[in-house]
């Protein structure tokens, strides 16, 4: 099971919006025969790749042992079920790792198996890290919104832009690089028109190697994004959310092939809450959000944001500058947004932190 999370760590970049998957199958004599993880979206999943993986050795399948760190497909999506893959390849037992929470399955897959005469054993073990490993597949199934992944790059004070708006660069290059290997793993990057106009960024993946790029998402409530901005030209698109109704303005960022959508609140602004779920029902499993000082105030303060991707240089910038979000001032320390460490490490010179909002 071991070597199957291994293998679905390997669709890391991979099989979005699809879940990251793992199987091996191992014969009666112990031996490994097959090893597949899931492909990019519409492509095989892990199970048919281990069958093919045997097939093209010249192993028999039959009476073997299929470890599957996601319970197998019953339904036809954009591909076929894996649990008939499995049952026609007379895979005598099958080890789960969870049951796959997309409704379509949801222990179908796991009912189908048995029902065949299938042996089905879970691995519950293994099944807190395939959740680790799709946590935004979960969040979407279970919530219907992206897992929310904040990233900011600060000195060890908390600042990340001087008062005058200078900001490159805070932390090192090994941290940037990084920090491109978590967008290469986010179905979609966010940032607010504000970090459009200042940065003119392309929020894409260059530092690391990887087969398919996210999605741009810009907050953008008055429709003031360039004609000639760099996200624009995103390879996997992109869309802007707005509460703006100018006309002329959204047909001319649709001609540019831009998606955009009014989804204001009442107080005339983007509604941050009804955005998720829009993007959740479009298929975001984790969103990366790449904003400054406002926007991700804004997320912070509606309660949307569900862990923290900090790098943090060994620097101290002082007063004056600007911390990496917008929100108070609080007035009672209880009144903290709680927060619980899941990862530190240290990245070149500067720290990692990975740390999850904490349910209050
Ligand atoms: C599996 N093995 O490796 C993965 C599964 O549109 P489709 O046909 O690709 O189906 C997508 C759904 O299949 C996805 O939402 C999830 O429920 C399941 N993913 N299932 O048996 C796999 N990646
Ligand atoms: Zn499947």
């Amino acid at each position: 099971m071991q070597q199957a999370l291994d293998l679905a760590g390997q669709a890391l970049f991979i099989s979005n919006p699809n879940p990251r998957v793992g199987c091996v199958l191992v014969n009666t004599q112990g031996q490994v025969i097959g090893q597949g993880f899931t492909q990019q979206a519409g492509g095989p999943h892990a199970e048919v790749m281990a069958l093919r993986d045997a097939a093209a050795q010249g192993y028999d399948t039959r009476g073997a042992t299929a470890y599957v760190t996601l319970e197998p497909c019953s339904h036809t999506g954009r591909t076929g079920p894996c649990c008939n893959a499995l049952i026609d390849a007379g895979i005598a037992k099958v080890v789960g790792a969870i049951t796959d929470p997309n409704p379509q399955v949801a222990g179908q897959g796991f009912a189908k198996l048995r029902a065949a005469g299938v042996a089905v054993e879970m691995d519950d073990a293994a099944g807190a890290a395939s959740r680790e490993l799709n946590i935004g597949f979960f969040s979407r199934m279970v919530r219907g919104m992206p897992w929310v992944r904040m990233k900011a790059a600060t000195s060890l004070d908390g600042v990340t832009a001087l008062h005058n708006g200078q900001s490159q660069w805070i932390t090192g290059p090994e941290a940037r690089a990084d920090g491109h290997a978590w967008r290469a793993r986010a179905c979609a990057v966010l940032t607010g028109i504000g970090t459009v106009l200042e940065d003119n960024p392309r929020l894409n993946v260059r530092e690391v190697a990887t087969p398919r790029q996210p999605k741009v998402v810009v907050v953008d409530s008055k429709l003031d994004m360039p004609l000639d901005a760099h996200v624009l030209k995103a390879a996997s698109g992109c869309t802007i959310y707005t509460s703006s109704t100018n006309l002329s303005k959204t047909e001319a960022l649709q001609a540019l092939g831009a998606t955009v959508i009014a989804m204001p609140n009442a107080a005339g602004k983007v509604d941050l809450a009804a955005m998720l779920r829009d993007l959740g029902a479009r298929g975001t499993n984790e969103l990366h959000v790449e904003a400054g000082f406002k926007l991700n105030g804004s997320f912070l303060r509606e309660g949307l944001v569900d862990e923290l991707l900090l790098y943090m240089a060994p620097k101290l910038l002082g007063a004056g500058a600007m911390g990496m979000a917008q929100f108070g001032p609080l007035q009672a320390l209880s009144q903290a947004t709680p927060l619980q460490w899941h990862d530190v490490a240290r990245i070149g010179d500067d720290l990692r932190i990975v740390a999850r909002v904490a349910a209050r």
